[in-house]
């Protein structure tokens, strides 16, 4: 097995560090990659008013989780959990032991390659793993590496591996935290990292969450769930959008809804039961027992209370699992935008769409009419909501 080791402050993880790791990944065929945030940095102070080390390793978990490369892509906390300044060599002889078979190669960037040899322990670093330097900016060249590569075998018995990025991003933590503070920035990062740091109002963001731009709330849904949701998420936006423009409602409005429908979709199930609590929704029994139902409560509840949504905005999300009866435009374009947006792939799913754009209660009606038959199939007990939506819109269709 190879594993590639890719260490540093992560103040914060940008896209820099994700698509050289990537890169790297398929360059050096690695099976496995390992981001370890720093505790302390042997070589520079973590700067004043930074976030916590528990903040970046939150946040470099979010970045390792937008690679989509589940069992593959990890962040370990060991240098976190070992405190004081964090040698890579003692770094590479824990990951020795825990992986005494692996091939260990070293990522790095040019930067920090090219003082390697004044590391502390260089020789015991360039003897349990392989190297693996790229370019970081324009002014790297190939031939600083090789020149370097030389030096450290010659030195330590080193094997370097040089890795020139196709692409670079020119952007470091440093220009980023800065450009944070000035309200920018936000391109070069994960859009789930973005949102943890508005969330957490870190690097002097400062951000009201209850006034957030549609792309500042995005990334904050964003970074509440795991990545392989967020295609369902912005599916469900841009359907809901397509579908309120179609239909005569509130495009922001259902935009919004969109975004956030779902944000509460990981949390467990205390988690839900706190939140509704706090914001005084009543459960009955069979919600009170179940994520499923109570992601859309819960949901709802962080919608209005932490992101400031109207009224509309909180009713759409309540009810977006199981419908109701009498549900209001929003609420039937927010329901179906989740049942068939563009990720969405079951039988009929192409009826369902085509329906959703010519006859909005037909789509209801049918939505509705198959997920009650799938809940009987699978022996999952209906929800008197969704009873009462495929009700209501039956008759009201008659009518
Ligand atoms: O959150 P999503 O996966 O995008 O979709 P959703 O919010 O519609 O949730 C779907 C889940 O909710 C699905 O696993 C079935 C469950 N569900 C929907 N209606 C009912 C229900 N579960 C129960 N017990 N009763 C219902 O009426
Ligand atoms: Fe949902
Ligand atoms: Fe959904």
């Amino acid at each position: 097995m190879r594993i590639g080791i890719y260490g540093g402050t992560f103040n914060p993880p940008h896209l820099g560090h994700l698509i050289s790791a990537r890169f790297a990944m398929d360059f050096l065929e690695l099976d496995k990659l390992l981001l370890i945030p720093a505790g302390e940095p042997p070589h520079k102070a973590v700067p004043e008013g930074s976030p916590t080390g528990e903040q970046r390793l939150e946040m470099t978990e979010l970045a390792a989780d937008a690679l989509l490369l589940p069992g593959r892509a990890e962040v370990s906390d060991m240098e976190l959990r070992r405190g004081g300044k964090s040698y890579t060599a003692d770094t590479l002889r824990a990951l020795r032991q825990e992986y005494p078979e692996a091939e260990l190669w070293l990522l790095m960037g040019t930067d920090m390659f090219l003082t390697l040899q004044n590391w502390r322990e260089p020789e015991v670093i360039c003897s349990l793993a392989h190297l693996g330097a790229f370019t970081r900016t324009r002014s790297d060249t190939g031939e600083m590496l090789e020149i370097q590569g030389k030096y450290l075998s010659d030195r330590f018995g080193a094997k370097v591996c040089t890795i020139l990025l196709p692409q670079i991003t020119p952007v470091s933590s440093t220009q980023l935290r800065a450009m944070l503070e000035q309200g920018e920035g936000a391109q070069y990062l994960p859009p789930a990292v973005y949102g943890y740091i508005l969330r957490h109002g870190l690097y002097g963001t400062h951000a009201d969450l209850k006034t957030l731009t549609v792309d500042q709330l995005r990334a904050c849904s964003l970074s509440m769930v795991y990545a392989k949701r967020h295609a369902h998420i912005l599916g469900v936006e841009e359907e809901a959008v397509k579908l309120a423009r179609r239909w005569g409602a509130d495009e922001e409005l259902a935009r919004r809804a969109g975004i956030l429908h779902d944000c509460t979709k990981y949390l467990k199930l205390e988690e839900h039961l706190a939140i509704c609590e706090a914001a005084g929704i009543g459960l009955d029994d069979m919600e009170r027992s179940s994520e499923k139902l109570l992601h859309s409560k819960s949901g709802a509840a962080v919608a209005k209370n932490v992101y400031g949504q109207s009224d509309q905005v909180y009713q759409a999300i309540l009810y977006h699992t199981t419908g109701r009866a009498d549900m209001t435009l929003l609420e039937k374009i927010v329901y179906l935008a989740d049942y068939m947006e563009p990720n969405r792939s079951f039988e009929g799913v192409d009826k369902l769409r085509q329906l959703c754009y010519t006859d909005l209660d037909a789509a209801l009606e049918m939505g509705l009419g198959m997920s009650v038959e799938d809940l009987k199939q699978r022996d999952v007990p209906i929800h008197r909501n969704t009873q009462g939506a495929l009700d209501w819109i039956q008759e009201h269709r008659k009518g």
